[in-house]
């Protein structure tokens, strides 16, 4: 089992930090890695972090992990609620994925409560702020580590 992870992020997600601070925080997206890369030392994980306000990015990615990755963190932003694509996508992906949420989706507008990606996730996380997306990769690098043992 593969111990390389692909974090994936959507759209708007590259204003991190400037874009609606009151509900994404100050952190910025570079942070996010930074933390990430981090822990992924620590669990011994190696990492692939990308950002694209494309569609067709994310699932290229995502088809790039099924060549070689035991996971995938994905916070698609605003194409959790649209993308039939990115869901067909993670579809053909057999090895774990986890959907982060930097806001409780739940708590907000009801066009963000449905989540296509949801649908293929093995995991939610939402409302944790940017603290998610650590906690995604100590799920994804322990669900790695069950698979192996
Ligand atoms: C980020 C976005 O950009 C929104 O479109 C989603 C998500 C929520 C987040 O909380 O990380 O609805």
């Amino acid at each position: 089992m593969s111990r390389l992870v692909y974090v994936l992020n959507g759209p708007n997600l590259n204003l991190l930090g400037k874009r609606q601070p009151h509900i994404y925080g100050h952190v910025t997206l570079a942070d996010v890695e930074a933390e990430c890369r981090k822990l992924a030392g620590e669990l011994k994980l190696d990492l692939r972090f990308h950002q694209s306000n494309r569609e067709y990015e994310i699932i290229d990615w995502i088809h790039a992990a099924r060549e070689e990755a035991g996971g995938i963190v994905i916070n698609p932003a605003a194409f959790t609620h649209t993308s039939v694509a990115i869901l067909d996508a993670l579809n053909t992906f057999e090895a774990p994925v986890v959907e982060v949420h930097i806001s409780n989706v739940h708590k907000r507008e009801a066009f963000r409560h449905h989540s296509y990606v949801s649908l293929r996730a093995d995991g939610v996380i939402a409302g944790f702020g940017t603290q998610g997306y650590t906690l995604a990769l100590r799920r994804v690098a322990r669900l790695i580590d069950e698979k192996a043992a």
